[in-house]
């Protein structure tokens, strides 16, 4: 089975087949799947419309693939293993056996509730496994979960509900995060006033904090499941589902004001995380497998849930931060479970590699055998603290890159197989065909170069469209270049002809590892009431990878800069989601901009950065002299 790549040779052998005979390669590997029907075509494909179609005919479900068929296996091994926020609250452990029931008896709580085969679901709650639950219990039944990560507010909920004119909300009274709770019922209540598509909300209950329930609206998760169980309602039969059925939705910022609902299809998704898991981690039966993310986040869908879930495997929820009570969580949290793999982002890494080692020192990690990074670009000073002092330089790192649209896992080492080189996301798995294009759209041939990363052939998790609007999918992605999918990332390729991933070249700025839009923050600054005008760009954080850096032309900051810019952050908190808070706002007079009134960020940029000599032709702008007092009032 192509499943298991031990060694270069094989690697370099398997890479071939799957270029040279793409469809024969990912039959192969979807082979290994449960299908209630064989696909008829294996892919058809054109990125001109786009238009891209894995394991036509087929049909499936994969809430099947991800517990059914390992009940005659592992019915008793641990799924699940969930460790809350609180060290002094008890674990849990469930098993193949008691996932399954779990997802089957929610299921028909979401079919008592009106649920059926399309519908959207969108899910808002904690990282405890009834989210797990919630998202399987969709798929059980062909709805269409969206997930909207905890940390996001209100309006940033009702626009993803409004886009996806969802009809339910699955939630929780609220949540803990470190020493913090967050009141997600009613951050759900503050949504739903613009949601009339909403007719039913199922509340979990987590943290016991009193939260209003609307008659004819609202119900508990408790009382609904007590429900079923009385009338009987164990079983649930999975709904036979088409390869490219949509599963989920989930959305994502881009370069305008508005995120995008990246759509997976069952089929792919499944094969691609499945394979991506095992090849990437090497996974083994029994290993633990703990990923770090939130399942909000594309990480936390194809690498908490459905990535392990269909391979078997036991993952490990933990609904806490890593800093709380102290940076040493991750390590108690892995000590404890014996972790084999360990899947994290770099701003943790960085930020506990400042909170010292002395957090570190204490926990046996000695079951570490796999050591993952995410989400950003990881520096070689954080990629050799982890290797040296959590991996104890016994543990390969893989440094995987990807994104929400791509499903899963493209460019990054096999464990244990491919020689790492820190900062390097290395070689692209196999199926994946990555090219490098200038300004113009040529291709750079070749090693030692770099350029804008495209992929040139179609890989079964790829995402299909976005959401309610087929042409934004197209112009985003497909238009750019011919023929190409365009990432949106910058890249080299070093004489090795590995990848190094060197951040966004649009619009997009990534803060500890979550993309969020310029011009999304531009648009909550600009709704506070003193605002006139503003922009927003990117620069080197310590820890974040990317901080926020808004420069903002007010009227009232004259009277109290720092009051006004406080309420700007508060604005944005409220807005999007504290995530979006800007790390800095700089009042400023004006803003650099060319005669046909296009701000020039790439100033912004220098001047955010530190850079303040090398700002490159200013002679297009219309007003030269505002970038002295830009430069002049920079905050350091
Ligand atoms: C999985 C995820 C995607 C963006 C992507 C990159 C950046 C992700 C790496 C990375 C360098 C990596 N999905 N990115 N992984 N950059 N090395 N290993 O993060 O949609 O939220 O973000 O994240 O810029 O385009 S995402």
């Amino acid at each position: 089975m192509s499943f298991r790549i031990s060694s270069m040779e094989e690697y370099r052998e398997v890479y071939r087949k799957s270029v040279e005979q793409p469809e024969a390669f990912w039959a192969e590997i979807a082979g290994s799947f449960l299908w209630k029907k064989k696909w008829d075509r294996v892919l058809d494909w054109n990125f001109k419309e786009p238009d891209i179609r894995w394991f036509s005919g087929g049909t499936l479900n994969i809430t099947e693939n991800c517990l059914d068929r390992h009940l005659e296996t592992r019915a008793d091994q641990p799924a699940i293993i969930w460790e809350p926020n609180d060290p002094e609250e008890h674990h849990r452990v469930l098993t193949y056996r008691q996932l399954h029931q779990k997802v089957c008896l929610f299921a028909n709580v979401l079919k008592n509730n009106g649920a059926k085969k399309g519908d959207r679901i969108c899910i808002y709650m904690p990282m405890v496994p009834e989210l797990a639950i919630a998202v399987l219990a969709c798929a059980r039944i062909g709805a269409v979960h969206s997930v909207v990560f905890g940390g996001f507010s209100a309006q940033s909920i009702a626009d993803r509900i409004q886009d996806a004119q969802c009809e339910l909300v699955i939630t929780a009274d609220g949540g803990f995060r470190g020493n913090k709770e967050v009141p997600l019922k009613n951050v759900i209540d503050d949504a739903l006033v613009q949601c009339p598509s909403v007719r039913r909300v199922i509340v979990l209950t987590r943290n016991r904090t009193p939260v209003s329930m609307i008659k004819g609206r609202d119900v508990w998760w408790e009382d609904e499941i007590k429900k079923a169980e009385t009338l009987g309602m164990l079983d649930c039969p999975a709904e036979e589902m088409d390869a490219e059925d949509m599963l989920f939705i989930l959305y994502t910022s881009g370069s305008t004001g508005k995120p995008k609902g990246v759509v997976h299809t069952c089929g792919g998704y499944m094969v691609y995380t499945g394979y991506t898991f095992k090849t990437v981690f090497q996974y083994e039966p029994g290993d633990v497998h703990f990923c770090t993310a939130d399942i909000g986040w594309i990480t936390g869908h194809s690498y908490i849930v459905y990535g392990p879930l269909s391979q078997g495997a036991t993952t490990l929820i933990f609904e806490g931060v890593p800093t709380w009570p102290d940076a040493g969580r991750f390590w108690d949290v892995v000590d404890k479970f014996k972790v084999n793999v360990l899947y994290t982002a770099p701003t943790a890494i960085r930020s506990l590699m400042q909170s010292g080692l002395e957090y570190v020192e204490g926990h046996d990690l000695s079951s570490l055998k796999v050591l993952g990074s995410v989400g950003e670009p990881i520096n070689q000073e954080a990629w050799h603290w982890y290797h040296e002092h959590i991996g104890k330089k016994r543990c390969p790192v893989v440094d995987t890159w990807w994104q929400t649209e791509t499903g899963g896992i493209l460019i990054s080492p096999i464990a244990g197989v491919t020689p790492a080189k820190p900062s390097y996301a290395t070689l692209p798995l196999p199926g994946v065909q990555p090219v490098l294009v200038d300004e113009k759209g040529e291709e750079i041939e070749g090693n030692g170069v770099s350029g804008n990363l495209c992929i040139r052939f179609p890989w079964p998790g790829m995402l299909r469209t976005t959401y309610g609007d087929h042409e934004r999918c197209r112009t985003n992605y497909f238009a750019a270049y011919d023929n190409l999918y365009f990432t949106g990332d910058g890249c080299l390729r070093d004489e090795d002809g590995y990848y190094r991933i060197t951040g966004r070249v649009d619009d997009v700025i990534n803060v500890s590892g979550h993309r969020i839009g310029t011009a999304e923050v531009e648009n909550a600054i600009n709704m506070h009431s003193d605002v006139i005008e503003s922009a927003v760009v990117g620069f080197p954080h310590d820890i974040k990878g990317q901080g926020i850096y808004a420069f903002v032309i007010s009227e009232q900051h004259l009277n109290d800069s720092d009051l006004t810019a406080k309420d700007i952050a508060m604005t944005v908190s409220r807005i999007i989601g504290p995530i979006a808070r800007p790390d800095k706002i700089q009042f400023v007079p004006g803003l650099p901009k060319t005669r046909s009134g296009k701000i020039m960020r790439r100033i912004l940029r220098k001047i955010a950065e530190g850079d303040l000599v090398n700002l490159g032709d200013t002679s297009t702008l219309l007003d030269p002299s505002v970038v002295d007092e830009i430069r002049n009032g920079r905050i350091a």
